[in-house]
């Protein structure tokens, strides 16, 4: 599978604000603009047309446009998050979507889903059951990818904010795994990769056309991936990080 485009959102006036559970402080706005230009000039240095959206200044979280769409071949799907102070994002991204693709579904009341619950692998889509996303919306989503072969496998999460926080693909069967993933009966055929201790948010590391973007910082994990033969880039996301925003979910890949 390779890459061609991203679409990515510059970072709210308002992202102070964020929601989070993370006790890190809260995120500048101008360091956040940089650490956002600088993961945008990374997908186009990874080969990658890039549409950079304006900003949403009252909606905190709108940087993260991976929870608000999903995106899988031809077929694009509009979520609807968990999170009440999310849900605005959505009809924004919803133009942006159409100008791409012509088969759009949307996900519906009592249904709930956020993309960065879903982890792709070929014609797989692990769905985690979180907070955010819930078994409604998982079965949303299974029918709508019935008849283009794509199966929705459920993963059963209790811990983490969302699927991808704790378990990334990388290819070739390979995957990265941390805290409530390691060992989970959901992954046992692939080869699992565990996140040093203390590195658990590189677990969100992106693959991205054969190279890997690992956050600044967490050497470790960098070893580990380049290792197994990827080379590795890093990229800045401390900002983001004090609002439970990690590489995946700055950006739509497709
Ligand atoms: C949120 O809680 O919704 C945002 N502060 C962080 C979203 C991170 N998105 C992701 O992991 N896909």
């Amino acid at each position: 599978m390779m890459f061609k485009q991203a679409i990515v959102r510059k970072p709210s006036r308002s992202i102070s604000e964020g929601l989070t559970g993370a006790d890190l402080g809260t995120p500048d706005y101008q360091q956040s603009l940089l650490q956002h230009q600088s993961y945008t000039n990374m997908l186009t240095a990874l080969g990658l047309t890039v549409t950079q959206l304006p900003a949403l200044d009252d909606l905190a979280d709108a940087t993260f446009v991976e929870d608000v769409a999903l995106l899988v071949d031809d077929v694009a799907v509009l979520t609807r998050p968990g999170a009440k102070s999310r849900e605005p994002e959505v009809s924004f991204m919803a133009e942006t979507i159409r100008e791409f693709f012509t088969e759009v579904h949307t996900i519906t009341h009592p249904g709930t889903l956020e993309a960065g619950d879903i982890m792709r692998v070929e014609n797989k889509l692990y769905v985690g059951l979180s907070d955010r996303t819930n078994e409604a919306g998982v079965a949303q989503l299974a029918s709508i990818f019935a008849p283009h072969g794509v199966d929705v496998i459920r993963v059963k999460m209790s811990e983490m904010l969302h699927l991808k926080t704790g378990v990334n693909y990388l290819s070739n069967k390979q995957m990265l795994v941390c805290g409530e993933f390691v060992g989970h009966p959901a992954f046992a055929d692939y080869e699992c990769f565990e996140i040093p201790e203390g590195e658990e948010y590189a677990a969100n590391s992106l693959w991205i056309n054969g190279s890997v973007i690992v956050p600044t910082g967490f050497d470790k994990t960098a070893s580990l991936i380049e290792e197994l033969g990827y080379p590795v880039v890093r990229v800045d996301t401390t900002e983001f990080r004090k609002i439970d925003g990690g590489l995946s979910c700055l950006s739509l890949r497709f």
